[in-house]
């Protein structure tokens, strides 16, 4: 299963700026001559591949990358000044498409790679190129070439910085809806979520995540009861899980450790991955409640979950606020690692 992110973008490059016809006009200068100068390069649209962007979500606001046009000629064989390029600046891993949305222009897969995606129009002649032995006063020049402009595609494979996981009806796929414009089924019976959904959570323009929602997970899952722990795998390269309890029930701490279990059974560093504990609907409790179901998770947990409700929004920037801060040092620990240097393996 594939959780795409995508943009449909439209670009064009600069027009070359147009030649110019001029003369030279000096004193005691008989037939000064033609003097226009050639016109400039419009710019190109190139597409670069950066590190810290995970999804596509700018391109939802700006849809139009438009390079400038080059400089007209001028007299005194003055070329204009080549219009600027236009870079859309994309995450690593975005395919860049044609507009049938399946040839394949370009593979952005490493940091740093370029692709010209639109070639801005050449400058013309002014009319200094134009004098020869017959004509040598040429009251002509060219016009710039258009601009070569097309609609594309991005597509970005996404991959989930933090993961929801709980037990069926916690509000998982709630909180994904409250948090991100993601537009999972929410309903009051279990097993409501069958496959994951992602939502891009926008903390600020800087500040974004992609939250999953993965289906339920109850006791004997990992050996198949209910939806089973297949769709886990979705969450493994996830920077940190938000683990949500039910506040509403009464026995949070079982539900927690069921949750828990469930993930030691099914390893692959997840039963390690850090967790932010968090007792939800708490819209629905009494302070009192809100305080005896946190004393019964902490106690179980060994530290204190966090409150909020999906319904109400308390507490819900907090949690988010905590899980960014987990992406971040994972992405910094990722730079990292990519950053060492190789370590040669040493032969006798
Ligand atoms: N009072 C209250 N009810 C909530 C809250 N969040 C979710 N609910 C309700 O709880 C029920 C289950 O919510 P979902 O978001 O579908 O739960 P889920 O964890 O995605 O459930 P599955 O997909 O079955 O695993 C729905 O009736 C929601 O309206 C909350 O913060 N407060
Ligand atoms: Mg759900």
């Amino acid at each position: 299963m594939k959780f795409l992110d995508q943009a449909k973008v439209y670009l064009r490059s600069g027009d070359g700026g147009g030649g110019a016809v001029s003369f030279r006009r000096e004193k005691f200068i008989e037939y000064g001559g033609p003097d226009g100068g050639d016109g400039a390069r419009g710019g190109d649209v190139w597409i670069e591949a950066v590190e810290g962007l995970n999804t596509l979500i700018d391109y939802r606001y700006q849809q139009h990358f438009k390079a400038k046009t080059g400089g007209h000629g001028m007299g005194r064989q003055m070329h204009g000044a080549s219009g600027d390029d236009a870079v859309l600046r994309v995450p690593v891993g975005t395919e860049v498409l044609e507009e049938d949305r399946e040839t394949l222009i370009a593979d952005m897969d490493t940091v740093g790679k370029r692709v010209r995606l639109a070639k801005g129009g050449n400058g013309g002649w002014g009319n200094t190129r134009f004098k020869g032995p017959v004509n040598q006063a040429p009251r002509h020049a060219n016009p710039g070439q258009d601009g070569e402009e097309r609609w594309i595609w991005l597509r970005l494979k996404l991959i989930a910085d933090v993961g929801l996981v709980g037990l069926p009806n916690a509000g998982k796929s709630t909180l994904l809806a409250a948090t991100s414009a993601a537009k999972p089924k929410v309903a009051d019976y279990p097993f409501t979520t069958l496959t994951p959904n992602l939502g891009i959570v926008d903390l600020s323009s800087e500040e974004r995540f992609v939250l999953a929602d993965i289906p339920g997970l109850i006791e004997g899952a990992s050996d198949g009861a209910g939806l089973g722990t297949r769709f886990l795998g979705h969450v493994e390269r996830s920077a940190v899980l938000i683990h949500l309890v039910d506040g509403a029930r009464d026995d949070v701490a079982e539900a927690w450790r069921t949750v828990r279990a469930e993930l030691e059974a099914y390893g692959e560093g997840l039963e390690d991955k850090s967790e932010i504990l968090a007792l939800n609907k708490i819209d629905a409790l009494s302070p009192e409640m809100r305080d005896q179901r946190a004393a019964e998770l902490a106690a179980a947990a060994g530290r204190e979950p966090m409150r909020l409700s999906g319904v109400s929004g308390e507490g819900v920037t907090e949690v988010l606020r905590v899980a960014w801060r987990e992406v971040l040092s994972r992405r910094a620990q990722i730079a990292e690692e990519a950053a060492a240097p190789a370590v040669e393996a040493w032969r006798p």
